[in-house]
């Protein structure tokens, strides 16, 4: 049924009741799922763009605004609000915003709203102590104004931010340094915005490198050599690990906002190509790979798969690089496309555009290398991608919000090869069969559903030395689930999990210890887990032995701060996870 605004808006109004996020995992909107969980955690990271300069458009229906009160709200909402809402609020996950129609609720209803939340999945802001009350004023004012738009960002403004610190001449022609690279792990220290480089052997940090503004993922080049770093503000940072000291050697910043990168994978173009897609402007940017220079942007901007209906601002999510062909898989989360950009020729560019499902977010390839899986979050399916045809094999229905990070590659004992993902929105993992050739009746098909601990589930994890199955839940209210992980036997999936208080083990006092994104050393006999804490709290990684499920290390330093993804170079650089 298509429900008009004003009936969405209506059923918010009755139901605009305060309770705590964790209450209510999953309601259906128009045509979406949108969770708490879901939209705290889209509104997680902040936007760096708040503080660009942007024209402010007067309204004069609107209720009038100071300038310095307009300048608050802008920054508030790309703080809090732009990550579900979209920059130019024409909607995303949550709700369109413009004027049209915020003009008609007026500020009393609107202040309501903002306050008390909905089931539909907006926080709660001043309920829960977020906002206060003359801020939650000033939001009811701000969004019934015109949008301000953000600056658009060309060949020229990437150029101008371009530097090159070392030039590839200048470079080492042989590894430099004594480190076990394979077994090296980039950490992502978010709120420091740097990273650590971490030996997987000793555990030691050997480097703290300064990367970009709540740095988000790292990415390894083909041959191991180099490491590619993204930061929310969009600014990338080239790593030579074959240095004495591994060190910065090319800097770009490639738009306002960001959150992936990746580089060349094929036969041929190894350390050849990077790639970046960029939130604002939607976006995305070939470069060279050993020195960052940009050489061609494509625009995400354009039409829906389902409405087909213009969207301006499709902001690019997961990146990665085929195997089969010199290609990148761009998924453009509003439109629900992927994009087959083959980087052979940058001036004839061919792209094959492929019609998903929206919001494309995070995935990886299957145990072959050849199927790309990833997650249409907000329409609880997963699509597949064959990269050596160029289509697309299946959309397949799984639960709520699927959040698989790359997923997990194993042998299913009855089903054969499979991929996994957890869920943000419920508690079930999706096990589906991958193999067409030798499990045809199975492929592209949800062949077992686990239960897990519950929602709130980000990345799952095993390796193909392991009979392990790792899930995390740091986004789950409960604390006793957020700060543990459940770990399945991949032999006996009947048998449930077990539940491994990681939070426990790493002896930190007091903080939020959310337990996040399992990854596996280069021998995959270790499994290392964030203990994700405040900035100003004490945060750890907890080493965890795979065969005995047994505390292994507690890697503890002042430098790490606020650490979240980690990224080990050979699992990185092979795509196995
Ligand atoms: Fe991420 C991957 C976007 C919040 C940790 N995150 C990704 C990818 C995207 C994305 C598009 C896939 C990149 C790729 O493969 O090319 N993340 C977003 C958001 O938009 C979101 C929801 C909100 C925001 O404002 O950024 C968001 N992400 C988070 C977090 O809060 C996490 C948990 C902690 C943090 O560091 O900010 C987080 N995201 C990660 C990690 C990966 C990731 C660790 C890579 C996982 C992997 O194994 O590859």
């Amino acid at each position: 049924m298509k429900q008009t605004n004003k009936m969405i808006w209506g059923v918010m109004t009755l139901a605009a009741l305060p309770f705590a996020v964790g209450m209510a995992f999953a309601q259906e909107t128009a045509g979406h799922s949108t969770s708490k969980v879901e939209t705290v955690y889209e509104s997680s990271g902040g936007s760096p763009m708040g503080s660009e300069p942007m024209h402010q458009n007067i309204n004069p229906k609107a209720p009038p605004m100071t300038e310095a009160e307009f300048s608050r709200g802008k920054e508030i909402f790309f703080q809090r609000c732009a990550g579900c809402h979209g920059v130019l609020r024409k909607g995303a996950t949550g709700k369109p915003l413009t004027p049209n129609i915020t003009l008609e609720r007026g500020t009393e209803y609107l202040k309501i709203f903002i306050n008390y939340g909905s089931p539909a999945g907006m926080p709660n802001w001043g309920t829960s102590g977020e906002l206060t009350e003359t801020e939650v004023d000033l939001m009811a004012r701000y969004v019934q104004q015109e949008p301000p738009t953000p600056p658009e960002y060309g060949m020229k403004e990437m150029e101008a931010s371009w530097t090159v610190i070392v030039p590839p001449e200048k470079r080492p022609t042989k590894q430099m340094n004594k480190l076990n690279l394979k077994n090296l792990f980039s950490v992502t220290l978010r709120d420091a915005g740097k990273i650590a480089l971490i030996d997987g052997d000793t555990k030691k940090i050997v480097e703290t490198i300064k990367t970009g503004y709540a740095v988000h993922i790292s990415r390894m080049s083909a041959s191991g050599r180099y490491l590619y770093v993204i930061g929310r503000d969009a600014r990338i940072d080239l790593i030579d690990l074959w240095m004495d000291k591994p060190q910065t050697v090319a800097e770009i910043k490639v738009g306002l906002e960001a959150r992936s990168v990746e580089t060349s994978k094929f036969k041929g173009f190894e350390d050849k190509i990077a790639i970046a897609g960029t939130y604002w402007p939607p976006q995305f940017v070939i470069m060279d790979g050993d020195t960052l220079k940009p050489r061609k942007i494509v625009s995400t901007r354009g039409m829906t798969v389902d409405p087909q209906e213009y969207h301006p601002e499709p902001r690019v999510a997961s990146i990665v690089a085929s195997h089969f062909k010199p290609e990148f898989l761009v998924n453009a989360k509003e439109t629900g496309k992927i994009y087959m950009v083959n980087y052979s020729d940058l001036t004839n560019l061919k792209m094959t555009v492929i019609d998903a499902a929206r919001f494309l977010h995070d995935g990886g390839f299957d145990s072959t290398g050849r199927y790309m899986m990833v997650a249409a979050n907000a329409s609880n399916k997963i699509a597949v991608v064959d990269t050596k045809e160029d289509k697309l094999a299946a959309l397949v229905d799984v639960g709520k919000t699927p959040h698989p990070g790359r997923g997990a590659n194993f042998i299913d004992p009855k089903f054969g090869p499979v991929w996994a993902t957890g869920d943000l929105g419920d508690d079930s993992i999706t096990l589906i069969g991958t193999d067409p050739v030798k499990h045809k009746q199975n492929a592209w098909k949800v062949v077992r559903t686990l239960k897990g601990q519950g929602g709130g589930s980000l990345f799952i994890k095993t390796n193909p030395k392991s009979k392990n199955l790792w899930v995390d839940t740091p986004l789950n209210p409960d604390a006793k689930l957020s700060q543990s992980v459940a770990v399945f036997d991949i032999r006996q999936l009947d048998k449930g999990y077990q539940v491994l208080p990681i939070g426990e083990w790493s002896g930190l006092g007091d903080g939020a210890k959310r337990v996040v994104q399992p990854e596996y050393n280069a021998a995959g006999d270790e499994v290392w887990f964030s203990v994700w804490s405040a900035k100003d709290k004490e945060s750890a990684i907890v080493v965890v032995d795979d065969k005995t499920r047994k505390l292994k290390a507690v890697i503890k330093d002042p430098e790490i701060i606020t650490p979240t993804g980690k990224f080990n170079v050979y699992n990185t650089q092979h795509d196995i996870y």
